[in-house]
């Protein structure tokens, strides 16, 4: 499990374009976004540096949340 902090996200269509994004790289992805706390838990044998660039991609602003 790797956890994000990605600003931008405001209603579930985003919640929606951020899990589409992760799972066009990795369609058996876990995608579990938190609007509240503008946290993404991203379940997949994606790298890091992936994940971040493919949500970003998608127009917000994703970045690791160590510790989490
Ligand atoms: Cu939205």
């Amino acid at each position: 499990m790797q956890t994000f902090k990605v600003d931008g996200m405001t209603c579930g269509g985003c919640v929606g374009a951020v899990t589409r994004a992760v799972q066009s790289l990795d369609k058996d992805a876990k995608v579990d976004v938190n609007l509240a706390s503008h946290t993404v838990k991203v379940d997949s044998h994606l790298p890091e540096l992936d994940i971040i660039n493919v949500i970003n991609l998608a127009g917000f602003k994703a970045r690791t949340a160590p510790g989490e």
